[in-house]
């Protein structure tokens, strides 16, 4: 305790621990943040006295959470695809879209064409959006650049995001995640020519924290992926990929092979995908917005993950093409209804679940010891951020300590 401390009172926690009890939640708690940390938490009829003195912040009996985290983004990306949406439902179907210029490689070209500067600050109006609403930790992926220089660009945009905000960026490199236009039937030599190096000279650049890739029929395949993966092992980076999005590769089963940090998507994945997933401890990333946007039917077995243990988070996966969704409370309004994880689940998702997706061992939870990251919400019960569609319940961010 120092007089940096600050004392929060008449409020309930969600602290998100493993515990018996539902949420965590302690009601009727204390927290004492010091220098940016979480120095207590518990009951305040339990306080030290030794906090006794210094100066409490009622918080109204609102409830508190952790700083709510999106493991899953492409939201450093160039244009848009309202016109594509638009197309579609007028009919087009998506190969037609493709060939008008539409798909992931307008997304590519708009990308390419932006500078470092339009690219930050669209970027960061979308960041905005998330910030409003409690989130203190993003992920962010390359992957629409496809050539070194714009990867590159994406990536220090991404690192410049968390320079520019009050939040804690995580990037991944997504250089296998589609084959460019230039390299149209030669997916090998992208991978070898292209993604390789370019996934050295970001990590060289210290741009990289965990590598991503995009394993499918329209994508690239495991041994293709294995490939990437085999040097991200040798940078000493830590794996994560999308899997069994449309169809079931073994992406999943790979990805644990390396000791993924997550597999994404996932709703093709059978049982046995399931159980090298909870043996490799990976956390399976679910993402509605892509499951509603594609007007996806097959959801990702829920019930699979449970029965093995795998941990659940939930993602926005903003993207321009398979998921323009911008809300991280959206997002878990939709793991319920879609998928009906159970609140607690969902929150869950976006909290430690979603920390421990990201490598991250010191957001997620409220304890001892943890960065004060906090959200105060002007609801009663944790539920409530689940139940409510398109209201924003955020009283006060608290990232690192500050307000
Ligand atoms: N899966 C997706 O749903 C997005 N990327 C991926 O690997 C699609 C991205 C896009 O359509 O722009
Ligand atoms: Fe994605």
């Amino acid at each position: 305790m120092t007089e940096n401390s600050k004392v929060f009172v008449d409020l309930d926690v969600a602290t998100m621990r493993e515990s018996d009890v539902a949420y965590g939640m302690i009601q009727d708690a204390a927290i004492v943040v010091t220098n940016g940390a979480i120095d207590w938490v518990g009951p305040i009829a339990d306080l030290p006295s030794g906090y006794g003195t210094l100066v409490r912040t009622s918080l109204a009996g609102r409830l508190v959470t952790p700083g709510l985290i999106d493991c899953h983004t492409h939201i450093v990306h160039g244009g848009d695809r309202a016109v594509e949406f638009e197309m579609r439902l007028n009919g087009a179907s998506y190969e037609e879209v493709a060939r008008a210029g539409g798909g992931i490689v307008s997304t590519v070209k708009a990308t390419r064409s932006a500078t470092e500067d339009t690219s930050l600050a669209d970027a960061l109006r979308r960041v905005d959006v998330l910030i409003a609403e409690g989130v203190t930790s993003i992920e962010i992926k390359s992957g629409y650049g496809l050539d070194r220089e714009t990867e590159l660009r994406m990536l220090r945009v991404a690192r410049a995001i968390g320079n520019k905000r009050d939040i804690t960026v995580r990037t991944s490199f997504l250089g296998a995640h589609a084959t460019p236009a230039e390299y149209k039937g030669r997916d090998d030599a992208y991978i070898d020519e292209v993604c390789i190096p370019t996934l050295r000279a970001a990590h060289a650049e210290g741009l990289v924290d965990a590598v991503d890739g995009f394993c499918e029929g329209i994508a690239f395949s495991p041994e293709q992926i294995a490939r990437v993966f085999d040097v991200a092992k040798e940078l000493g980076l830590p794996v994560k990929l999308h899997a069994e999005q449309l169809s079931n590769l073994g992406g999943a089963k790979l990805a644990a092979r390396y000791g993924a940090l997550s597999a994404d998507h996932l709703e093709y994945l059978d049982e046995d995908g399931v159980r090298a997933m909870a043996d490799a401890g990976t956390v399976a990333v679910i993402l509605p917005g892509a499951f509603y946007t594609l007007r996806e039917t097959q959801a990702p077995p829920i019930a699979a993950f449970r029965k093995h243990g795998v941990p659940m988070a939930l993602a926005t996966d903003i993207n321009p093409g398979s998921s323009p969704l911008n809300s991280l409370l959206l997002t878990v309004n939709m793991g319920c209804t879609l998928f009906r994880l159970t609140p607690e689940e969902a929150l869950r998702g976006v909290t430690c679940n979603a920390a421990r997706a990201l490598g991250l061992t010191d957001v997620g939870v409220i304890e001892s010891g943890k960065r004060a990251d906090l959200a105060i919400w002007d609801v009663k019960h944790p539920a409530e951020l689940a139940y409510r569609i398109g209201f924003n319940p955020l009283h006060t961010r608290i990232f690192g300590g500050a307000a």
